[in-house]
């Protein structure tokens, strides 16, 4: 039977390469498996995407294209052939452009794919010549990517092979059995020679579960902890002073900073005992070296940038980049040099500037308040102003959607859904299942998924390139994205170039188009033949050890351009928010329980909602095998803070502040901390008991960089649901 190789197409560090089995007989695709001489894969998928056959030929799959009947909202749709769907959402869409011009049209993405040509490829090359508002797609991880290239100009990190070389693991905010599983052989073989394996998180999960330690931490403040830990590799002279004079600018200002961030002031913000910071900053300062895998959670907070930075100015300072599988690992994506432009197509703008709107306030964007509108321009560092009201432009007329289910991974869901239901919004949603977002749609288009297009993925866990063949033709009348883009652009009218070539054509013209010594080898016959190829680094691959691509070759211990964006150019102590509010919460809610001193216990936790082990965001949340493996949509709560609300194990709660209320399942439990609150996610809001996932108890606050959200740095209340099952007990 004919076996074609793949790439799996999901937000996940992983990047797997798959191969499929076609049975001739029918052209089904008939069995998935990872493919076995992948050298991260190595023959495994995980357990969703183990599943993706099942995932494409699902009953509920979109087969056609579909027009809305009902009021907006309501989900009912009729089909429509694709003709019909083009000529009239092309006919709208220049309606909109001749009324209020092409920034009145905003197209909404994020990764539901990140294939190259079917995430933002054709579609960056419509909507530049449309002449769309822009997209800042800051949803996941401006934060710490750009507290990380502060320090290092470039975020890379060691190979996920290499920390097999480790003699110290630290897992800092990584839930790595869950959201990173093809590291794990690495850290056990690691582990195998010696190397401990420290978990710090909030959180006993399941990650945490089976290393050798849980170093429990208050949500925001992993910031504080790595400034304790410089304070005492300083005070105690731990430091590598060869590879800090060769390789580092402003050790002095660093010394001099870190002076007062002693272990006994970082206990009292992390909740991490000082005698245990000690010992840490000294087994890290002495490990040769030691691998720090961070990732995205402890930057969803709003200091997450700062925290990053500090974290990132770690290994410098003890030398550990010199190292095979020392220094951090964020994400290896700038480890590629690709050269998008051919794919994207800037040039199809001209001279037109279009105003860039912040992805994660799209309930703001969506606003027909002016000065709602203003606050969702992006605007990430302290330098940038955000216009006044009458400078935010047209209100937004058409929202297009792809690769994205912002109705329920957004922040804000009042806001977002109040735009979205806009009789005069022009909803139009690529999809493959209907969504919670697909809901809205007016025109609702289905899309192909990555058995059945073409694609290349550049992964951000390793550094292997990889091209994805179709293995059987479109399901239904389902369409790749990047045709359906095609035919909206020539409904419109637009006869350039960019939307007649095919999608091979492209992705093999990108590849020839790649100049960068790394990708040389890397030739589109190579990827035909062999699926996947790494960039021609050394191996080992040490992409700090001989300095930096910072201005001055350094690893910025002091950032001059940090300065020159507004920020402190240090490594600084930036409170997350929900300690900021801390104070003024406790005043109005002592007042609170003056007035109605019968009221239960009213004092605020801190939630956070990191992905569920059997969703990928909320792809596959859908499919009832999932579903039953999560349970239903849970809330941890530690035993002290249920006992004080009268909370037992099993009951239904409800979570709110300004925001909510969300419904949820209490599971009593010490493994997270106390005054903590971690709700597995992202549920589909349709599915879950009371329609609303946690997103609706999220602000759109901005973090200190990036303009990313603050997903687990939120204030909420929680109390037992009373027996009537209306919320309220009050
Ligand atoms: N199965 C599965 N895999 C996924 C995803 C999914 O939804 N499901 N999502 C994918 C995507 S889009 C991304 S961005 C990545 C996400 O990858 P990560 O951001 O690494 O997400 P998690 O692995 O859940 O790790 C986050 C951990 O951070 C902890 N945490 C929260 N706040 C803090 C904090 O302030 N400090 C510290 N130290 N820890 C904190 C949480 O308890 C959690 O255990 O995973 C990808 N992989
Ligand atoms: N509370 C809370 N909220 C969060 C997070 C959290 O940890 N907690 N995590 C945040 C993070 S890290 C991220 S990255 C975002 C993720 O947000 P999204 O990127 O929106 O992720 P998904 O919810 O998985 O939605 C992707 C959608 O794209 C569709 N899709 C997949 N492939 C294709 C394709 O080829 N064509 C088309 N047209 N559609 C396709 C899928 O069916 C799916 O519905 O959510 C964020 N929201
Ligand atoms: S979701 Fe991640 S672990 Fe699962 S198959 Fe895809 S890349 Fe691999
Ligand atoms: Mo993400």
């Amino acid at each position: 039977m004919p076996v074609i190789t793949g790439v799996c197409p999901h937000d996940c560090p992983d990047t797997c390469a798959w191969q499929v089995t076609i049975d001739p007989a029918t052209g089904r695709a008939v069995r998935i498996q990872g493919h076995p001489h992948h050298p991260v894969t190595r023959g495994r998928l995980c357990g969703k995407v183990d599943r993706y056959l099942e995932r494409t030929y699902h009953p509920d799959r979109l087969t056609t294209p579909l027009k809305r009947v009902g009021p907006k909202g309501a989900g009912r749709f009729q089909p429509i052939g694709w003709e019909q769907a083009v000529r009239e959402i092309a006919d709208r869409l220049g309606e909109i452009v001749a009324r209020h011009g092409p920034e009145a049209i905003m197209p909404f993405s994020y990764a539901g794919t990140m294939g190259l040509l079917q995430g933002e490829g054709m579609a960056s090359r419509f909507f530049n010549r449309l002449g769309a508002t822009r997209l800042a797609r800051t949803i996941c991880s401006e934060a710490g990517f750009e507290g990380f290239q502060y320090v290092t100009g470039r975020v890379m990190g060691p190979a996920p092979e290499d920390f097999a070389h480790a003699q110290l693991i630290l897992i800092w905010g990584n839930n790595t059995l869950t959201s990173n599983m093809h590291l794990w052989p690495f850290v056990q073989q690691a582990r195998k020679r010696g190397a401990p394996v420290i978990v710090i998180d909030p959180a006993r999960t399941r990650t945490a579960r089976i290393a050798d330690e849980w170093i429990p931490i208050r949500p925001g403040t992993d910031g504080a902890l790595a400034l304790a830990m410089m304070h005492v590799i300083i005070a105690e002279d731990r430091v590598d002073h060869d590879f800090v004079a060769q390789h580092t600018t402003g050790f002095e200002a660093l010394k001099a900073r870190v002076r007062t961030f002693t272990p006994a002031w970082a206990e009292k913000m992390t909740g991490i005992p000082a005698l245990r910071i000690v010992r840490l900053a000294r087994e890290y300062a002495a490990a040769r070296p030691a691998a720090i895998r961070v990732n995205y959670g402890l930057q969803r907070h709003g200091a997450g940038g700062m925290a990053m930075r500090n974290i990132a100015t770690l290994p410098a300072l003890v030398g550990h980049w010199r190292h095979r599988g020392g220094g951090v690992l964020l994400s290896a994506s700038g480890a590629f040099h690709l050269d998008k432009t051919m794919l994207k197509r800037p040039d199809l703008l001209g001279d037109r500037q279009p105003r860039t709107l912040n992805m994660i306030r799209l309930g703001d964007a969506l606003s027909l308040d002016p000065a709602r509108r203003a606050q969702a321009y992006y605007a990430p560092r302290p330098i940038d102003r955000k216009p006044a009201a009458e400078d935010a432009g047209p209100p937004v007329m058409a929202l297009i959607v792809y690769n994205s289910n912002p109705a329920a991974v957004a922040p804000d869901q009042r806001a977002v859904r109040a735009g979205l239901a806009r009789e005069d919004l022009l909803t139009v949603v690529l999809e493959h299942f209907q969504t919670d977002t697909a809901d809205f749609a007016d025109y609702l288009l289905p899309a192909t998924t990555q058995l059945e297009h073409w694609d290349i993925l550049k992964p951000y866990g390793h550094l292997y390139l990889a091209l994805n063949r179709p293995a059987i033709p479109p399901v239904g009348d389902s369409l790749p994205n990047s045709e359906i883009f095609r035919r909206l652009a020539r409904g419109l009218g637009f006869r350039d170039d960019a939307f007649e070539q095919d999608d091979v054509s492209i992705l093999q013209e990108f590849i020839e188009a790649q100049t960068h010594p790394t990708l040389a080898g890397i030739t589109w016959e190579r990827l035909l033949a062999e699926g996947f190829a790494r960039l021609d680094l050394p191996d080992p691959f040490l992409p700090f050890a001989d300095g930096f691509p910072t201005p001055d070759g350094k690893c910025q211990f002091y950032s001059q351009r940090m300065a020159d964006d507004g920020y402190d150019p240090l490594p600084a102590w930036v409170p997350p928010n929900w300690m900021i509010e801390d104070q003024r919460l406790k005043t109005e809610e002592e007042r609170e329980v003056e007035r109605s001193p019968s009221i239960f216990n009213l004092q605020s936790l801190i939630l956070i909602s990191p992905p569920a082990h059997n969703f990928l965001n909320t792809t596959f949340a859908n499919m009832e095998r999932f579903r039953r493996r999560e349970g239903e949509p849970t809330v941890w709560v530690h035993p002290d803070d249920a006992r004080a609300r009268g909370v037992g194990d099993g009951d239904a709660v409800i979570l709110e502040n300004d925001r909510g209320p969300v419904q949820l399942t209490a599971r009593v439990t010490e493994d997270v901390m106390p005054g903590v609150l971690l709700a597995p996610t992202i549920w589909w809001a349709k599915l879950s008991p009371d329609g609303h996932n946690v997103n609706w108890l999220v602000s759109q606050t901005e973090t200190d960089m990036g303009g990313s959200p603050t997903f687990y740095d939120v204030r909420v209340r929680l109390r037992k649901l009373n027996v009537s099952g209306k919320p309220g007990n009050r």
